[in-house]
């Protein structure tokens, strides 16, 4: 009998992680390496690419990158042929790049609702589209979205991310509903509250170093009273990726800390002298 941790290796699988010269894909793809799997990755500007490679590099991973953006189908077409070129068709796709706008829905112009939309709900629909032809040919195949705690519950300024992050949790239903017979599994990572570049306005230190009050707010609704960081969500991406998976299909799996199981104490209860010494996530955002 194999071990069962055999169950969660990846070896010789193709993974492709949207987005990942840092933040959470660059976690994502750097556990899938550490379990075996050859890694590809885009970014949206050669910049991203270039400093993504470099960081997987002082990692020990030789990853593939190149331009590409999840809007354009034809970009997404060309990758997804060079990917397979180069390291053979991809098994893994994790639909992780994203981005947020927190405007107050009146006040938000439809070309930035429709950026959002288009790079958060359109872009994993091209990307899936791309690889399900071969992983039905494979009749083999694993397809992880990017979902959030935004694709549960509403909150001020965030009207566009959280459409999308709702429709991507349907999409996953649909993706697991229509190729589940072909032995493809679509499920979702839904974080909760993680320290990266995309979060790092919610945290930034007031003029007087204070705490942001939104910093205090998230802590006062996790137990754990802590940010997520992007190790936190390795394990839980590598097993979505793996064998040890085959009999999930259509779930968001939430890794939050208990955010969306607490109803929250009072902020004002919190002690930030407790938080002081924490470091801050290492995952710079490399344009910055
Ligand atoms: P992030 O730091 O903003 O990284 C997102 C990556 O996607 C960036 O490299 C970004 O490039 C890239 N990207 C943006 N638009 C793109 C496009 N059109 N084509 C290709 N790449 C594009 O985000 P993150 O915090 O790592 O989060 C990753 C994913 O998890 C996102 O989908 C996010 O919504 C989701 N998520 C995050 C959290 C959290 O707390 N951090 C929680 C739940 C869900 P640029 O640098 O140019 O933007
Ligand atoms: C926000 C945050 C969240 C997180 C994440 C939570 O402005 O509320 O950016 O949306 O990014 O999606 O799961």
């Amino acid at each position: 009998m194999a071990n069962i941790i055999d169950k969660f290796r990846l070896d010789g699988k193709v993974a492709w992680i949207t987005g990942a010269s840092y933040g959470l894909g660059l976690a994502y793809a750097t556990a899938y390496a550490e379990a075996g799997a050859k890694i590809a990755f885009n970014d949206i500007n050669q910049e991203l690419v270039d400093r993504g490679l470099s960081e997987y590099k002082k990692l020990g991973i030789e990853a593939y990158g190149a331009v590409c953006d999840v809007t354009k189908e034809d970009q997404v077409a060309k990758f997804v042929s060079d990917v397979k070129a180069k390291l053979g068709s991809i098994d893994i796709l994790v639909n992780n790049a994203g981005i947020i706008k927190r405007i107050p829905m009146h006040e938000m112009k439809i070309e930035e609702w429709n950026q959002v939309i288009n790079v958060d709900l359109t872009g994993p629909f091209i990307c899936a589209k791309a690889v399900l032809p071969d992983m039905i040919e494979k009749q083999s195949g694993k397809i992880i979205n990017a979902c959030s705690m935004m694709s549960e519950f509403g909150r001020e300024t965030v009207s566009a991310y959280a459409a999308a992050k709702g429709g991507l949790k349907m999409l996953t239903r649909n993706i697991c509903s229509e190729y589940g017979q072909f032995n493809i599994q679509c499920n979702a990572i839904g974080p909760g509250y993680i320290a990266t570049p995309q979060t790092a306005p919610l945290r930034e230190k007031q003029a007087d170093g204070s705490m942001h009050p939104f910093d205090r707010f998230i802590r006062s609704k996790t137990p754990a009273q802590r940010w997520g960081k992007t190790e936190d969500l390795m394990g839980l991406a590598v097993f979505l990726a793996s064998p040890a998976s085959d009999f999930i299909n259509g779930q968001v799996v939430y890794i939050d800390g208990g955010i969306s199981a607490y109803i929250g104490q009072d902020p004002g209860n919190l002690d930030p002298s407790k938080f002081a010494a924490e470091e801050e996530d290492d995952t710079i955002k490399v344009n910055d």
